[in-house]
């Protein structure tokens, strides 16, 4: 019998948590999982007794469904997705809905949005982030794919976000893989905020030889400040947390990084794009050399670090180092905005900048206060090209500037590393530079490959070439950007 409002594969923590967060607003969900054993430990646990409905084949499953029928996947992205898209094509009927939740990347989402529009079927590729605690009580939710899908789902997804005030952390994003392309971003942000945390822990720790009890106590006053966000939070939290030996339990863990790939397409849509995106991509890299630990454990003992003696202020450094991560973040925000505005030209996308950092202010990883501005700045000014254009960020920024610079100079001396406050300001420094070096970059080029260089006393896109050793010819390499 047909009754379901929505159906969901893959009972994994998102899903389960997501199928329960969607009873307690009131929907049926019919359920299926690979496995039979999660579906029948999850029926009989903590979704007894509420409006869930176990079915143990896609047809049951998809014959469980009101239409136009919504058939949601929560599984392992990849093929794991393409199979069951297959499986589902044959089952539905023009006018159903596929919704693939998972971290897909996004070309992957625009693929399939085309290929079952061809068969009559509406597709969504969504970014859900807020982990398991965001699926169970209100996650951020970026939708994307074929626009006509929307209406029917949108009641569902805006019940179950997150809000921030009134407003559901949730709403249309673009056309095919424009959901999943504000997720990705949304990831290396969070890539970014995490490793920006990291180094100024690293600085206080040891840098300023601070306690793990000392460095809660720190974060948990920037938490109160302009820096109030889930992650300074969550950092606060762990540095309190104790080992069964009553010892912190952060210095038991292992400084190897894992990561599951989102950022590393960030980075790599940056470089497709042509967008400087520094920090997420350092904040990758961050991650690639933690994970180097054997060699890191050989290159210390050839090269032993020598701490400066230097004996810092700690209150006056403590302010630098929040100081560097804020105008750090600030930077951040901005090259992901940067990438987004440019994937929107390129792909053809109306993208919403406003209404994505409403959708990031809560539910998801990276929420934050600061959100809240950046919604304000595109409000003012939709056609905002750059953040720190906006007088807010760009008051900020000056506030911050000599303390961002006094704070990495102490990194530098003492030998710590902070790849991600540190390329925030070669970022800076090379934006807000008029003239730079890069006169000397073409001057090179058209030495060695006659790849010609305009010049600043004519027009731009007049190119010159000269014969810089006086034995070439007057050919000059063909211009064309990649
Ligand atoms: P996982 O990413 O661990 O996926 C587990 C689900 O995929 C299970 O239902 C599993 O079935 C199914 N599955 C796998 Br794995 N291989 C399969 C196969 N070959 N055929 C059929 N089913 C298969 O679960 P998750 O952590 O809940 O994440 C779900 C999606 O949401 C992923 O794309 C993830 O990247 C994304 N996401 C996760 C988080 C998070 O915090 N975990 C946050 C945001 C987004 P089985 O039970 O039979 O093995």
């Amino acid at each position: 019998m047909a009754q379901a409002d929505i159906g969901l594969i893959g009972l994994a923590v998102m899903g389960q948590n997501l199928v329960l967060n969607m009873a307690d607003h009131g929907f049926s969900v019919a359920v299926y999982n690979r496995s039979r054993d999660k579906t029948d430990e999850f029926l009989a646990g903590e979704a007894a007794n509420k409006s869930i409905i176990a079915t143990y084949s896609l047809e049951e499953l998809v014959n469980s469904l009101q239409t136009p029928r919504k058939v949601m996947l929560m599984v392992k992205a990849g093929e794991v997705v393409d199979a069951f898209i297959e499986q589902l094509v044959p089952l539905l009927s023009p006018g159903d809905i596929i919704i693939d939740g998972g971290n897909s990347l996004y070309t992957d989402s625009t693929r399939r949005t085309a290929e079952l529009k061809e068969k009559g079927l509406l597709f969504i590729g969504t970014g859900v982030s807020g982990g398991e605690e965001g699926a169970r009580h209100g996650p951020s939710i970026m939708p994307g794919g074929n626009p006509e899908a929307w209406h029917a789902v949108k009641p569902i997804f805006q019940s179950i976000a997150a809000k921030a005030g009134n407003d559901p952390c949730c709403d249309w994003v673009g056309d095919a893989g424009a959901g999943h392309y504000v997720k990705m971003v949304h990831n290396g942000i969070e890539y970014g905020d995490m490793q920006l945390i990291s180094e100024a822990y690293q600085l206080m720790r040891e840098g300023l030889g601070l306690s793990a009890d000392e460095c809660h106590a720190v974060f948990a006053e920037w938490n109160k400040g302009v820096l109030d966000s889930y992650l300074i939070e969550i950092t606060a939290d762990i540095l309190t947390f104790k080992d069964e030996d009553g010892e912190p339990l952060i210095d038991k863990i292992l400084d190897a990084a894992g990561q599951k790939g989102t950022g590393k397409w960030t980075g790599i849509s940056s470089l497709e794009m042509g967008i400087p995106l520094t920090l997420i991509t350092e904040s990758v890299y961050a991650r690639c050399l933690s994970a180097l630990k054997d060699e890191r454990i050989a290159a210390a003992k050839i090269y032993p670090h020598k701490p400066n003696t230097m004996t810092a202020n700690k209150a006056v450094m403590l302010q630098a180092i929040h100081d560097a991560l804020y105008a750090s973040k600030i930077i951040s925000y901005t090259q992901g905005y940067m990438l987004m505005r440019e994937a929107a030209k390129n792909f053809g996308w109306q993208l919403n900048f406003g209404g994505i950092a409403l959708m990031w202010r809560g539910g998801c990883i990276i929420r934050s206060t600061f959100l809240g501005e950046i919604k304000r700045a595109f409000d003012e000014q939709p056609g905002l090209l750059n953040l720190l254009q906006d007088s807010f960020f760009e008051h900020a920024i000056k506030q911050a500037e000599a303390n961002w610079r006094k704070a990495l100079i102490f990194a530098i001396e003492q030998g710590i590393p902070t790849p991600a406050l540190s390329s925030a300001l070669a970022f800076f420094d090379g934006y807000r530079c008029a003239n730079g070096s890069a006169n000397m970059l073409q001057a090179q080029r058209d030495y060695f490959g006659a790849h010609t260089y305009e010049r600043i006393d004519a027009p731009r896109g007049h190119r010159f070439h000269t014969d810089w050793i006086q034995s070439g010819g007057n050919v000059s390499s063909t211009s064309y950007e990649v």
